[in-house]
């Protein structure tokens, strides 16, 4: 009896626990505006390509930001300097990430080495000038302000003071992310990419101390082009990585000043993006559009390893003005998904008579020839960069399986009136290079015994090779000999 007296007091406290859970649960309010705030937290800011931890179910807080402006020199490329002008010390600034409701006090701190004035408009605030007219702050000085964040998205904040142009091209733009009530969806790995262009003195990959070219920035005309603020920010070892059935989000912006991003991935297919940062889900995108000034929440899941490229899709700023990205995705390969190369046969559509490989047909030579050992590696430089480079590679290296190396091959060290051959007449069958067969076809090269001495003599005295030095006489004695 008494057993079950008590079972019975236990129901009922325990259905009152419940019933005041039901309560508390969330209220749900028309107007941002109106959700209190209760307690008060430092913010966490991250340098990209990191992004802070997920607000999840927390409720809406007073939240301290404290961001310090850095004016600091770094490097755009190698052997390219320049002075960036930044939020937090990196470009993009540091990620401020919120929720709706939440009460964002902002300090904004001018660091006392800086030579100029800023300020903050940040693109989540409804207020004047997003911020820009209560932050306006000298060096030494620190200014704050707080605005509640009404719109959930993922919004660009920047330099505003003037010229206003000048303070973006150097570097002074980030991201704030305001989630909605209970968080965006988790997903496995989240980044921070963020896009810009510059313009220099100098032509892109001048060397030295580059100073900003107001000119070519008026006229939208980029040197360079970049994630993260600079030339290789996300490419070899600071490539963004994921596993094999990861789901991946990218908190992508543009803070130009001049140009609009086509943003890409080589390879993959965006299952979900946030148009414009915004409510809006676009689904299954090859490329989107970034806006000056503007964002977008990109979501994938990734279903194959691999190597997948990050690029703006005016594709001459990729390869040409560092625009380019890797994301490296580890795992288990999926032959249903992507099959890898499945055969390499030889195609000649002119029929078989081209396995010959002709070795008739004059060719004119197009330069004059070179007068000295250091003329010849130049102009052999120059050759080998113009044609064999496409597959042999800028290094010599080859690329396995297809194009065997000239860096320390013993097949080219061994013979070189046989290297001259390959040069001349293109070269077809098995071959073995430095323990690796190859089968495959090197087309006749088109050049003139001169540019075939040149390029030799270029790569024999490159990447560890025996350093002989190959002269028109020899090529002409090889092209004769039938
Ligand atoms: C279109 C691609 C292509 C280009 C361009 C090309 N090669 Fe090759 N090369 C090959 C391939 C493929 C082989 C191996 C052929 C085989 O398997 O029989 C090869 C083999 C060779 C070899 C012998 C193997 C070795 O690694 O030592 C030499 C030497 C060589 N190439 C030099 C050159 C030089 C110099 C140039 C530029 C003037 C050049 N190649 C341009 C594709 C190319
Ligand atoms: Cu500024």
């Amino acid at each position: 009896m008494k057993h079950s007296h008590l079972l019975f007091v236990f129901s009922i406290a325990s259905m009152l626990f419940l019933t005041s859970c039901f309560d508390n649960k969330e209220t749900v309010y028309d107007n941002a505006a109106d959700i209190p705030v209760n307690r008060e937290m430092i913010a966490e800011l991250t340098s990209p390509p990191h992004v802070p931890t997920p607000v999840g179910k927390r409720k809406a807080k007073k939240l301290i930001v404290k961001m310090e402006i850095l004016e600091k020199e770094g490097e755009m490329t190698d052997g390219v300097k320049y002075v960036y002008w930044t939020f937090g010390g990196t470009v993009p600034g540091s990620f401020i990430r919120t929720r709706v409701g939440d009460e964002v006090e902002f300090h904004l701190q001018n660091h006392p080495n800086n030579k100029l004035p800023h300020n903050i408009d940040l693109h989540a605030v409804t207020g004047p000038g997003g911020g820009a007219e209560s932050s306006f702050v000298a060096p030494g000085h620190e200014k704050t302000f707080s605005f509640k964040t009404l719109n959930p998205g993922l919004y660009v904040y920047h330099c505003a003071t003037a010229p206003v142009g000048m303070h973006i091209a150097n570097g002074m733009y980030g991201l704030i992310l305001v989630e909605p009530e209970g968080g965006l969806p988790i997903v496995d790995k989240e980044y921070y990419i963020m896009q810009g262009d510059f313009y220099t003195k100098g032509a892109n990959g001048e060397r030295g101390l580059q100073p900003f070219d107001m000119q070519k920035a008026v006229d939208e005309k980029a040197d360079y082009v970049v994630f993260n603020g600079k030339v290789g920010s996300l490419t070899g070892d600071n490539a963004i990585t994921a596993k094999v059935g990861e789901t991946v989000r990218l908190f992508v912006g543009n803070g130009g000043p001049g140009l609009v991003s086509s943003f890409h991935v080589i390879g993959e297919i965006f299952d979900k993006v946030h148009i414009e940062g915004g409510d809006l889900i676009n689904k299954n995108v090859q490329t989107t559009l970034i806006p000056a000034g503007g964002a977008a929440m990109i979501e994938f899941k990734v279903d194959v390893p691999g190597t997948f490229i990050l690029v703006d899709h005016s594709i001459f700023r990729a390869f040409n003005k560092g625009a380019l990205g890797m994301l490296k995705v580890e795992g288990q390969k999926d032959k249903k998904i992507y099959s890898g190369e499945l055969r390499d046969d030889i195609y000649l559509p002119e029929g078989p008579g081209i396995q010959s490989m002709p070795t008739t047909g004059e060719i004119v030579a197009s330069e004059v020839p070179a007068k000295s050992f250091e003329e010849q590696i130049e102009f052999g430089k120059q050759a080998y960069m113009q044609t064999c480079f496409a597959c042999h590679q800028a290094e010599g290296q080859g690329v396995p399986n297809a194009f065997p190396p000239l860096a320390k091959s013993d097949y080219l060290n061994a013979d070189v009136d046989r290297a001259i051959g390959v040069v001349l007449h293109g070269l077809t069958g098995e071959i073995t290079v430095n323990g690796q067969k190859y089968n495959s076809v090197m087309t006749r090269q088109m050049l003139s015994p001169d540019e075939i001495a040149n390029v030799l003599t270029y790569v024999y005295n490159s990447w560890g090779n025996s350093k002989k030095v190959v002269t028109k006489a020899m090529v002409e004695k090889v092209k004769n000999r039938k």
